[in-house]
């Protein structure tokens, strides 16, 4: 059954597009009943409105916290029009039937994420009557129409001029729709609460998932796969040129930030990823030398990569990257010239960073058979001061570079992970093996196969040596630095190889582990 629209009821905090709206009511005969802030705006365009407190008899009050909380309102929106027992009741009581509402809430998610919120102001934020006329309305949606957003309005719109009523599937993908706002809206505030009482670096008690679908994907990790990405990914990025992001684009992109996250306050830095791992990663004075550092690493993964820069990317670094098939780049902002040039390529996916992931003090969340694990996302860098060495031999002021450098790498590699680096340039990095010394073999070929010296590397292991004999291999390879977290039963022999082998050792207290 479609349903004609006699009376609209609008209250909106966020007032996007409500003057067409509201002109298209009136053009269509509609009575615009409206609390204080929206019937003020609605008012100035000579649009007729009827305050909600004219039909309640009762003053908005106690600072706006009551304005529509009223039978006469809430009679009017859970009616059944079609049900004759209501209808009555309805004639006796004189309440009116609203076939419309239009409402966003009052802007909880955007008030608690100003850091200077304080809950009082949180708390005065939580909408009790937007949620409670949505959800009426929602719950009649044979009876009553609901809009939660200005993206609705146009829709909307045109459909009332065409067909004068609106549709029974429609009305119901709105109830959808507005289900789904008040169920987001209410589990911010619960995820703020849940944070508040969590004692210091507890997790909360509790998880409340309840993201919006942002985009559809076309297919997941492979095409058989049905996919779509939650959340709010455009506050961080904006692809704003060639095909859309895939699923698996996400997921490096999201590695992508992760590291360069690390990497805000050095000098210009190129790192180049594939499924999710870097695969060669270099800081120069100049960043199209940081870039043929980062490409000596390894010449062939990089073809099908994502590269990520920490500076405006220019021309020179633009013509390096161009002539290897990269499927995404990521920069803070691009220089006109390397614009044009880098869009010749149609599909080839540009990504301008607005964002740091280190910005948010976020959890980070991974999905696990019954649900999924919660923890801090960890942004801290690592500095000289948080070295401890443990050699007799202490590191010169080069090998610290470089420890610090490999250690801010091997972060972002899969576990077993070893790096090594030299001149803040990776060497070789040895990736996702189930053991360290086959991880340390691995990069130390890998170098080997690109013409790349270990000779005066620095190592950096993400997880403490268990035998001497990782350090031993590494010497033995030209490393003479190593930076571990230290921790092992056997550290002390460990200690004595490295001292016997003349390298420097740090530990650094923190394992870098990334399953
Ligand atoms: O404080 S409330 O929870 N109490 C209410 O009775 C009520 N009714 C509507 N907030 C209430 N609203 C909200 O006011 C709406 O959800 C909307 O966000 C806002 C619109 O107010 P105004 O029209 O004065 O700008």
């Amino acid at each position: 059954h479609s349903l004609s629209i006699n009376r609209a009821l609008l209250s909106v905090s966020d007032k996007t597009d409500i003057m067409p709206l509201a002109q298209a009511l009136h053009r269509a005969g509609v009575e615009i009943i409206s609390t204080g802030g929206t019937g003020r705006k609605i008012r100035e365009a000579d649009i007729p409105v009827t305050d909600v407190s004219e039909i309640t008899g009762f003053e908005e009050c106690l600072d706006g916290r009551v304005k529509t909380l009223h039978p006469l309102i809430h009679g009017g929106l859970l009616g059944r029009t079609s049900h004759d027992p209501d209808v009555r009741e309805m004639n006796r009581l004189d309440i009116k039937p609203i076939e419309l509402v239009v409402v966003n809430l009052y802007p909880f998610k955007k008030t608690i994420s100003d850091p200077d919120c304080t809950p009082a102001v949180a708390t005065e934020n939580i909408d009790i009557g937007g949620p409670t006329m949505i959800r009426a309305a929602a719950k009649n949606f044979a009876h009553v129409c609901v809009l939660t957003s200005p993206r609705q309005y146009s829709g909307f719109i045109e459909t009332l001029e065409k067909d004068s009523a609106i549709p029974f599937a429609q009305r119901r993908q709105w109830a959808t729709d507005a289900f789904n706002h008040t169920a987001n809206y209410d589990a911010h505030i619960a995820n703020y609460f849940n944070d508040l009482t969590a004692n210091g670096d507890e997790q909360p008690d509790q998880l409340n998932i309840s993201l919006p679908k942002s985009q559809s994907l076309r297919y997941g990790e492979n095409p058989h796969q049905q996919a779509a990405v939650y959340g709010y990914q455009d506050e961080f990025i904006d692809c704003f040129h060639g095909k859309q992001l895939s699923y698996n684009n996400f997921l490096d992109v999201d590695s992508a930030l992760r590291l360069i996250a690390d990497f805000q306050d050095a000098p210009p830095t190129c790192a180049i990823f594939k499924h999710t791992v870097p695969c060669g990663i270099a800081s120069d004075e100049q960043l199209h030398k940081a870039w043929d550092k980062a490409f000596q690493t390894d010449t062939k993964s990089p073809f099908g990569g994502i590269v990520v820069v920490n500076r405006e990317l220019d021309l020179a670094t633009a013509r390096a990257i161009d002539e290897i098939f990269t499927e995404i780049i990521i920069a803070p902002s691009y220089e006109e010239e390397a614009l044009s040039l880098l869009k010749q390529k149609k599909n080839r996916r540009l990504i301008r960073q607005q964002k740091q992931l280190s910005q948010t003090a976020e959890n980070q969340f991974r999905s696990i058979f019954g649900g999924a694990l919660s923890q801090k996302s960890d942004f801290r860098v690592v500095t000289e001061a948080d070295l401890k060495v443990v050699t007799e031999r202490q590191p010169t002021q080069k090998e610290i570079l470089d420890m610090l450098f490999s250690w801010k790498v091997v972060k972002h590699v899969k576990s077993n992970a070893i790096v090594y680096a030299k001149d803040q340039q990776t060497i070789g990095i040895g990736t996702g093996q189930t053991s360290r010394v086959e991880a340390s073999q691995i990069a130390i070929a890998k170098a080997k196969e690109e013409g790349l010296s270990i000779e005066g590397t620095a190592i950096a292991s993400d997880a403490f040596f268990p035998f001497p004999d990782g350090v031993e291999a590494a010497a033995a390879a030209g490393a003479t630095a190593v930076i571990q977290p230290g921790g092992s039963i056997r550290d002390e022999q460990v200690i004595e190889a490295a001292d016997k082998l003349g390298l420097s050792m740090v530990f650094t207290g923190k394992r870098l582990f990334r399953h």
